[in-house]
């Protein structure tokens, strides 16, 4: 058979999809409605992505239908293939769709893309799916198998003849396994856009039936434009006017884009084979130690050096870079690193990335002025740095790592010492905090009230967030320090729950600190230690007597649902609680703080963009935005037990 052609007989590794089912979160990142949901989507689109990239295909269309809980995929590629497997005595597609690890061998002169470390394919999306429809255009007809939840409706049947090719697959995801299944336009787009970015020359088209619209992504300038229209969301023009970009096609294909702007931190938002790498990794270290060598030797060859000794985090400051790398071959050649398995760790790829981003010395030299700019926001990012170092320094003794003999006096702390069973209730006001005091497992919850105002912490400086006692106090509970100098192994709790008020101000106060979290201890929120603690807004008392019952209901609209499915037929009593102080220590722990019974909203960060989009929202001054913010996120909530 010749070399890259298909083979049925490629399928050897042959599960049933029962695990999937049975652990969906260990295939998918989870069910909540959201990162997993959409991680379908990505899941399907990356198969389509990889039919281009290897040169078979060149559109695809992406289609969120009317009801807003079913999608259809479609390329133009050379169509899954649908001959019977010699050995199984069932159709390529049908294997494809219904087993694990049915992918086959991957050949190793293509390029594949995946949805990340749990991209394990079309089948995984067909058993987390209601009904999935999968149409195959090839050899001259066309063919179609449905399947619902993972197992065939019946065998494939062939539809008739046709001159088209490609693939096209419809899917509902299953509501026994989402809690929601409501699609985001917006994230799918998003989704479309990284892709389309990622891979210039890929057309892809999004239809969306729910408001009618189509949009098309085609970026012939690729991460270059992606670049662009991050500097342009962000309102950061590049210094010196100007956007790098370098590129190697042979062997490993490594692609930059970068400038310089006047923000304080850096950005370098990195891909391999279009999976995001949010820990960087070793074509990071390969860009970061090729950029440095670049800009010491213009340097020290133009002789501008003056004294100042620059360091790479001088020469990165305000640096915003899109890295993308593409190694050939399966995807399972790469290996991943780190608690989120989220940083590549392939040795072989740092020293490629490094030589290409050298060659950012001769762009130097042929653009002196633009050069010069460059220079001059370094050397003055190396004197800032230098200045503030003899200032953090004394900032950082006092929010710095803290032990046990100095926790803050109004923290009442837990008994446990082991950050595995110990939470750390942050509550707003003393009354509040009281009842959270009595009202706790001793054992195993720690509780800090907060009182006054949070300093808006997005745009408020070290030495600020120093003189606030609040804050301090919370950093020293924490015991992990923060900022650059956070370790986070020394948390002292692998919960950190913000329990406020369920009205505005509650929400702002919620707000202010989870700007404080993304912007001093983020990767504490990356790790997922950050909670939000749900208190009910109601209490509904049925019944009297010993018939009495009391249901808690966390918003209006579930009080009119539980009144609604209820009827009128018992006695009711209906108790709105203003806030958290006005319920008695018992009645805080059925509701808010027994792991059994509370809610929980786990804060998560999974892109950049979102986050800064929301911080960006959390710094306005139209607090109503806040609170919507936070309000849009709130049917995240997931019970924990
Ligand atoms: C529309 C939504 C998602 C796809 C193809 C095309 C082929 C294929 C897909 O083969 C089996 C395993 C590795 C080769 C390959 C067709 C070769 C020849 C294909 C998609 C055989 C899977 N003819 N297009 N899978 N491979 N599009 N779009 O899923 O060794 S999946």
């Amino acid at each position: 058979m010749a070399k890259g052609s298909y083979s049925a007989v490629d399928i050897e590794v042959l599960e049933g999809l029962e695990p999937v089912r049975k652990r969906p979160g260990m295939y998918i990142g989870g069910t909540d409605g959201h990162q997993g949901l959409h991680h379908l989507v990505k899941e399907i689109l990356d198969n389509a992505v990889d039919e281009a990239m290897n040169g078979h295909a060149d559109t695809i269309t992406v289609t969120l239908h009317k009801d807003g809980e079913s999608v259809t995929i479609e390329d133009n590629g050379r169509g899954i293939p649908v001959d019977i497997h010699p050995k199984f005595k069932k159709p390529a597609l049908e294997i494809i769709l219904t087993t694990l690890h049915a992918g086959g061998k991957f050949s190793d002169h293509n390029y594949v893309t995946a949805g990340g470390l749990h991209g394990v394919g079309a089948s995984v999306v067909n058993a987390l799916s209601e009904k999935l429809e999968a149409i195959v255009c090839r050899d001259g007809f066309e063919w179609k198998q449905t399947f619902s939840r993972g197992k065939t409706d019946g065998p494939i049947k062939k539809l008739g003849a046709s001159r088209k090719k490609g693939t096209k697959i419809f899917f509902r995801p299953d509501p026994e396994i989402f809690k929601t299944i409501e699609f985001s336009a917006s994230r799918v787009e998003k989704i479309i856009e990284e892709k389309s970015f990622l891979y210039k020359g890929l057309k892809i088209v999004f239809k969306n039936q729910k408001d009618d619209t189509e949009k098309t992504f085609f970026y012939p300038d690729g991460i270059k434009s992606f670049l662009k229209s991050t500097l342009e969301s962000e309102n950061q023009p590049p210094i010196g006017g100007e956007c790098f970009d370098l590129d190697r096609a042979n062997g490993i294909k490594i692609e930059v884009a970068f400038c310089w702007t006047e923000a304080t931190q850096e950005r370098i938002l990195s891909y391999v084979n279009g999976i995001h790498t949010k820990g960087g990794g070793t074509h990071e270290d390969g860009f970061k130690s090729g950029l440095a060598k670049a800009l010491r030797n213009y340097i020290s060859v133009h002789n501008l050096a003056k004294g100042v000794k620059l360091t790479g985090e001088d020469i990165r400051e305000g640096l915003v870079a899109i890295l993308s790398v593409s190694v050939p071959g399966a995807v399972s050649q790469l290996q991943f690193q780190g608690q989120t398995k989220d940083r590549l760790n392939n040795p072989e790829i740092e020293s490629p990335v490094d030589a290409l981003t050298r060659t950012f010395e001769n762009i130097l030299n042929s653009k002196p002025s633009v050069a010069n700019a460059l220079v001059e926001r370094i050397t003055l990012a190396a004197k800032a740095r230098a200045a503030a170092r003899s200032a953090s320094a004394s900032v950082s003794r006092k929010v710095g790592i803290s032990h046990r003999l100095n926790l803050p006096g109004k923290l009442a702390d837990c008994s446990s010492t082991k950050p595995d069973n110990s939470e750390l209730f942050i509550v707003e006001g003393d009354s509040a905090g009281g009842s959270a005091k009595q009202g706790r497992d001793r054992a195993t919850q720690a509780v800090l009230p907060l009182r006054g105002k949070i300093l808006n912490s997005v745009a408020t400086s070290n030495q600020k967030i120093a003189e606030n006692k609040e804050l301090v106090d919370l950093v020293s509970a924490l015991g992990c320090g923060q900022g650059k100098d956070i370790r986070l192994d020394k948390l002292r709790y692998s919960k950190v729950i913000i329990l406020t008020d369920a009205d505005a101000d509650g929400m702002h106060i919620s707000a202010l600190l989870m700007a404080f979290f993304f912007r001093f201890l983020r990767p504490l929120v990356e790790a997922g230690n950050l909670y939000i603690g749900i208190s009910p807004l109601y209490r509904l008392k049925f019944g009297s007597g010993s018939k009495e019952e009391d249901v808690w209901v966390y918003s209006d609209e579930e009080k009119e649902k539980v009144l609604k499915e209820r009827g009128n037929r018992s006695k009711l009593h209906i108790t709105r609680f203003k806030g958290l102080g006005e319920m008695n220590p018992d009645t805080l722990w059925e509701t808010t703080l027994n792991p059994r019974s509370r809610k929980l909203l786990q804060i998560t960060i999974d892109e950049v963009a979102e986050v800064e989009s929301m911080l960006e929202s959390l710094m306005g001054k139209d607090s109503s935005d806040r609170y919507r913010m936070i309000q849009e996120n709130a049917h995240r909530i997931e019970v924990d037990v």
